[in-house]
C-alpha cells in the first residue's frame, strides 16, 4: 500500500511538474537579471548607465507598470523591450527581484567621497592661458558616447584640437564656469571630472554619488552641485579641486526621501533649481553668502555625528510645493518662472517670486521641456519644444501659456536648438522609421522649410550653433559611421563632416555661458 501510496505521490508530482512551469523549472531571477539587465543596471542593482533598480528609487513605479516597462521597454530611454527575450513569467519574476530591498545600501558620505578625491593637477603647475591658438568663445565640447570621449573642437575652423578620454557614460551636458576655462562633466556613476581647457589636462575628480543625475556651476564659478538618484542626495563641492563641502538629503519635511531629477543654476538669482522625483517639491537653494529671507538649512533626519551636512546658513534652502512631480522642465530666460511635466501627467507654470503654482498648461504626449527654446514671434515671447511619444513641435505663447501651433513632424523628436542670429529652429526625428531626419523650422512662419536626411539611415540628433549662429553642428548618433556634420545655418548646406564616435552632444563655450536662448542651459 506504502509503494503504491509513493508510485502515486510520485506520477502526480511529475504530471504536474509537466504542466506547471513554476514547479518544472524554478526561475532564478538572479541569473536573469545578470544576463539581461546588470551590463546596464550594474551586477549589484545600483545603476551604471541605466538607473539603480532597488524599491528606494521605484517608488513611483507600480509593479504593473514595471512588467509593462520590462515587456515594451520605456520611451525616451534606452530601455529595450524583452517580450521577445523573457516570457511573462520571467519578467514577473524580475519585477519580483527589483522591488526586493538590497541587504544594505552602500552609504556615500562626505568620508567616501574623500576617499575618492583625485588631484590630477595643482591649480599652480597650471599655465593661465591657453596652449592653443583658437577663439577660446567659439569652442566645442564633444562628447563621444561611443568610446567615452570627449573632443575639444575649434569652432571657426571645425578642426579638432584634442581627443581626451572621459568616465564611462557621461549624462546632462557638461558645464563651463563663468570664463569657459573650465569644463565639468558628470557620469551617471556618479564621477565629477573638472577639464582645464587652456592647458588640455584633467584638474581633479571625485565620485559625488552612486548613481548622478547632472550637474550645475554656481555663476560665479566657486561651487559645483551635483543631482543623485542614490544616494537621495544633494552634493555641494568646491569648484577649484572638488574637494567636497556638503552634502544635503533629500527629504521632505515628514521626511520622505526623494531622488533629484537635475539640478540647474539661476544666475540672477545666486541660486541652485532643483527638481525633485518623488516628492511634489521643487527647491531654489542658495549659494549667496548670506541667503534671502524664507530660506532654511534645517533638514529632517539631520544628525550632526553624520558630518555630511551642518545646520550653517550656507546653502540654504526654499522649498516651493508643486501640484505634481516635476520630471522635466524648462526655466524662463529670467529664472522667474518654470514650466514642469510629470512624465504621465500635465503641465504647471510655478512662479518662484510668488513661490507657487500660478496656472496649468495643456501638453499632452510627452512634451520634452529640458530641450525647449524660446523666442519673440509677432512681438510675443513663444517657447516650443519636441515631444517625445509625438511627432509633433509644439509652440506656447509664454503670456497666455496657450498653444499656438502644433508643427507636424515625421516622429517625435528629442532635441532642439536654435540661436538669437538664426531664422531657423532645427528639430530631430530620435524614435521610430525616420530617425535619420532632421526638420528646419522657420521661426516667422512656424513651418517646417526643409527636411534633412544628413547620413540615411543613420540617427541624426542635436543641434548646436556656431558663437555668431553661422553654422549649425548636427550628430550622426552612431558608434560605426557616427560623424559631427556642420552645415551653414543660413543656406541649410552641408559644409564639412567629421568622423567621431555617437557624439551625443556638443557644447558651444559662448551660447552656454551667455544662456543663449536657442540652446539649453
Ligand atoms: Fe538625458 C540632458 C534626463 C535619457 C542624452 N537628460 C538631460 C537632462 C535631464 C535628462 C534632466 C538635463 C541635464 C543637464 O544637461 O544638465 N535623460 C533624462 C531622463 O530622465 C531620461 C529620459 C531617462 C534616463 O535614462 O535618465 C534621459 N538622455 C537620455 C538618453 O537615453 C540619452 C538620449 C542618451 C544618454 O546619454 O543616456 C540622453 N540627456 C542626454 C543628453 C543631454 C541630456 C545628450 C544634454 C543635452 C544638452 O544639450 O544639454
Amino acid at each position: 500500500m506504502a509503494i503504491f501510496r509513493q508510485l502515486f505521490t510520485q506520477g502526480l508530482l511529475a504530471l504536474l511538474a509537466v504542466n506547471s512551469p513554476a514547479i518544472a523549472e524554478t526561475i532564478d531571477a538572479d541569473a536573469l537579471y545578470q544576463k539581461h539587465c546588470a551590463e546596464c543596471h550594474s551586477k549589484d542593482r545600483l545603476g551604471a548607465m541605466g538607473p539603480a533598480l532597488l524599491p528606494e528609487n521605484l517608488k513611483r513605479l507600480r509593479k504593473k507598470a514595471a512588467i509593462k516597462v520590462i515587456s515594451e521597454g520605456r520611451a525616451a530611454t534606452q530601455m529595450p523591450t524583452f517580450q521577445e527575450k523573457l516570457n511573462a513569467a520571467e519578467i514577473e519574476a524580475l519585477v519580483d527581484l527589483v522591488y526586493t530591498p538590497l541587504k544594505q545600501i552602500p552609504h556615500w558620505g562626505l568620508a567616501e567621497m574623500r576617499a575618492s578625491h583625485l588631484i590630477h593637477n595643482r591649480p599652480q603647475d597650471l599655465a593661465d592661458k591657453p596652449i592653443f591658438t583658437a577663439d577660446m568663445w567659439n569652442l566645442f565640447i564633444v562628447v563621444e558616447l561611443g568610446d567615452h570621449h570627449a573632443t575639444l573642437l575649434d569652432g571657426d575652423t571645425f578642426e579638432p584640437i584634442h581627443r581626451f578620454p572621459t568616465r564611462f557614460a557621461l549624462h546632462g551636458g557638461p558645464k563651463y564656469g563663468p570664463n569657459g576655462r573650465f569644463v565639468y562633466f558628470a557620469s551617471r556613476d556618479g564621477w565629477i571630472s573638472k577639464f582645464d581647457i587652456y592647458n588640455l589636462k584633467y584638474v581633479a575628480e571625485i565620485r559625488a554619488g552612486i548613481n548622478t543625475r547632472n550637474l550645475a556651476v554656481s555663476a560665479d564659478g566657486r561651487y559645483v552641485i551635483v543631482a543623485n538618484y542614490l544616494p537621495h542626495s544633494l552634493t555641494i563641492l568646491d569648484a577649484v579641486d572638488l574637494s567636497p563641502i556638503k552634502v544635503i538629503p533629500v527629504v521632505d519635511l515628514h521626511g520622505n526621501s526623494s531622488r533629484v531629477s537635475a539640478v540647474y543654476t539661476a544666475a540672477p538669482r545666486e541660486s541652485f533649481f532643483v527638481a525633485l522625483k518623488d516628492i511634489p517639491e521643487m527647491w531654489e537653494i542658495s549659494y549667496a553668502d548670506q541667503p534671502p529671507l524664507g530660506f532654511s538649512s534645517w533638514v529632517h533626519g539631520y544628525r550632526e555625528d553624520s558630518g555630511d551636512i551642518n545646520l550653517e546658513q550656507q546653502f540654504a534652502i526654499r522649498r516651493v510645493q508643486v501640484k505634481d512631480y516635476l520630471d522635466d522642465f524648462f526655466i524662463t530666460q529670467d529664472y522667474v518662472q518654470i514650466i514642469g511635466t510629470a512624465r504621465d501627467g500635465s503641465g504647471q507654470v510655478l512662479d518662484l517670486d510668488l513661490g507657487r503654482a500660478v496656472t496649468k498648461v495643456d501638453l499632452p504626449g510627452m512634451p520634452h521641456l529640458s530641450s525647449a527654446i524660446s523666442w519673440t514671434y509677432q512681438g510675443r515671447q513663444v517657447m516650443a519644444m519636441p515631444n517625445i511619444k509625438e511627432g509633433e513641435v509644439t509652440v506656447l505663447d509664454m503670456e497666455s501659456w496657450q498653444v499656438i501651433k502644433r508643427i507636424k513632424t515625421l516622429g517625435p523628436g528629442f532635441f532642439m536648438r536654435s540661436h538669437e542670429k538664426s531664422r531657423y529652429a532645427w528639430v530631430d526625428v530620435f524614435f521610430g522609421p525616420n530617425k535619420d531626419v532632421m526638420h528646419v523650422i522657420d521661426k516667422e512662419t512656424l513651418e517646417v522649410v526643409k527636411t534633412l536626411r544628413p547620413s540615411p539611415g543613420k540617427t541624426s540628433a542635436h543641434v548646436e550653433f556656431t558663437q555668431d549662429g553661422r553654422y549649425a553642428l548636427v550628430s550622426i548618433w552612431e558608434k560605426e559611421g557616427g560623424a559631427i556634420v556642420v552645415y551653414d545655418a543660413n543656406t541649410l548646406k552641408e559644409v564639412k563632416r567629421l568622423p567621431m564616435s555617437k557624439p551625443s552632444g556638443k557644447y558651444n563655450v559662448h551660447n552656454k555661458v551667455t544662456r543663449s536662448r536657442g540652446t539649453s542651459h
